[in-house]
């Protein structure tokens, strides 16, 4: 199968597969929707199409991609070979095509024309200070090299035509300083209502890729084909002519706003804090377009945090430490701060090595677990039963002090250090080793349940049936005590 080429193809995949609910009944978009989205994320839920939001006439979707599988599926891959394709994203980025006309400017706002009201925007969390965008993507282009840039930066609504936005020092701050420097304001354009390709791409942070490098590149990469760009309609950016949305404006040089509170992904508010302020030009959209909402703290928003470090920490490991087999930034560290390796231990030295590289591959990191490469990273169980055979605290665990955390971690010393755990939970090499051999059956791993079971063909009677039943009960059972 091939990758989706927009957010509506995308959904169309997902209802296909009977991962998309509707709601048609009429939602606030004033926590109510935030709610319901909440409520389906943290139950494993659908994605959602919200066809009814307040006096808006643009549905809302959220969630589409909100797990592992989802993403595959949109990318058209293996869910085994997500980590992996996005690997090769990265190394053979595809240059995008610009074409002349798209859908994304069938409906052109100017001006006074623009009214950001118009737009379902959001207010999530019972204390944000209103109205949120936190799914847009915010492309920029350097004012000397010209070199592109994506990155989402959360967006508080103002005005009609007003934004405040959260810029830290990354590649758009870079871009930002460049234009702050001659006093110019930065034009950039805001796209809203993407697929997983283009979502996945400007996730991409600056440990996986360098400044210059074109996120537009990457999602040509994890799509397999180029990304179709148009230009904007009162600046030169170019945007994604399958999006949904497109706001364009300008952040403002040495103009500081109030934004806040806003609950941040780790589920805390950081308060009003001075930021950068954007003044709208324009807003384009599909005739009929769909809002992409994203909920702060949501396995979706986490997924598009954290999964671009996978395939970033791979390469960066594996650098090192070739017998790194596979990884998993996992969902119940926040998509950040934990990380699961699968290693292919050869020296007895390489299960602490492997901490160390992936302490070094991202500084987000505050928990490895190494596990032999024949465990599942991604099976919890698998994981959890290593260290409980293979793990002894007094000489598999290292803790190091005194690294830099991450700012929304709540645990951090008051000069902003952070401490950081590794547990080898790999068995000591053949040979090396006293712990007693793993009881094997023979054939074990070679029988299918299927050819042995006696199941409905028309001979079978009733009561050979309830034995099949019976059986499979059992085996069911037995499975779970181990
Ligand atoms: C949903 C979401 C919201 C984010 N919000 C912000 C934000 O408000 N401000 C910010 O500077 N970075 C934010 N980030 C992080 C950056 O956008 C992200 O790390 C990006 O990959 C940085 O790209 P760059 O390396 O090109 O600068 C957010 C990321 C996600 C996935
Ligand atoms: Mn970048």
């Amino acid at each position: 199968m091939t990758a989706v080429g927009s957010l509506r193809e995308q959904i169309l995949r997902l209802t296909a597969v009977g991962a998309l609910g509707t709601v048609d009944r009429a939602v606030s978009p004033v926590h109510e929707l935030a709610a319901i989205a909440h409520k389906a994320d943290l139950s494993g839920g659908p994605a959602l199409l919200f066809r009814n939001v307040g006096k808006h006439s643009a549905r809302v979707v959220v969630g589409t991609d909100s797990s592992r599988e989802r993403v595959a599926s949109a990318l058209g891959v293996e869910l085994s070979k997500l980590t992996e394709r996005y690997a090769s994203a990265l190394t053979s980025p595809i240059t995008p095509t610009e074409i002349s006309v798209g859908p994304v400017h069938e409906r052109v706002f100017i001006g006074d024309a623009v009214d950001l009201g118009e737009l379902p925007i959001l207010t999530h969390f019972e204390h944000d200070g209103g109205p949120y965008i936190t799914s847009g993507i915010v492309t920029a282009v350097h004012p000397v090299t010209g070199e592109r840039n994506l990155s989402y930066h959360r967006m508080q609504v103002k005005g009609p035509r007003e934004l405040r936005m959260v810029i830290v020092p990354r590649h758009l701050h870079r871009i930002y300083e460049a234009y702050e420097d001659s006093n110019q304001p930065m034009p950039v354009s805001i796209i809203l209502g993407v697929d997983a390709p283009l979502r996945f791409a400007a996730g991409t942070s600056g440990s996986a890729i360098p400044f210059g490098a074109d996120e537009y590149g990457i999602s040509g990469g994890l799509r397999c084909r180029p990304e179709e760009l148009v230009r904007g309609v009162t600046n030169d950016l170019m945007v994604p002519a399958h999006a949904e949305i497109v706001i364009e404006g300008h952040v403002m040089p040495h103009l500081r706003g109030d934004e806040g509170p806003f609950a941040e992904f780790a589920g805390f508010y950081k308060g009003t804090s001075p930021r950068h302020v954007v003044h709208v030009d324009a807003v384009t959209h599909r005739t009929d377009p769909i809002y992409q909402g994203l909920l702060s703290g949501s396995m979706e928003q986490l997924l598009l945090m954290g999964l671009p470090n996978e395939p970033a920490m791979l390469t960066a490991m594996r650098g090192g430490i070739p017998e790194i087999r596979a990884i998993n930034v996992t969902g119940g560290g926040l998509n950040k701060f934990h990380v699961v390796v699968a290693l292919e231990k050869k020296h007895s030295g390489d299960g602490k090595d492997a901490i160390v590289a992936a302490f070094a591959a991202h500084r987000d990191v505050k928990l490895v677990v190494v596990v032999d490469h024949e465990v599942d990273p991604f099976d919890h169980v698998a994981v959890e039963r290593a260290i409980a055979t293979r793990f002894r605290a007094d000489e598999d665990l290292v803790v190091i002090s005194g690294g830099r955390g991450n700012p929304v971690d709540t645990l951090l010393t008051s000069v902003g250090t952070t401490a950081r755990m590794g547990m080898d939970a790999t068995a000591p090499l053949k040979g090396q080793t006293d712990l007693p051999e793993r009881a094997m059956i023979p054939g074990a791993s070679e029988v299918d349940l299927a050819e042995w079971l006696s199941c409905s063909t028309d001979s079978t009677s009733h009561d050979e049936d309830q034995t099949a039943v019976d059986a499979t009960t059992r085996t069911a059972e037995n499975t779970k005590d181990n």
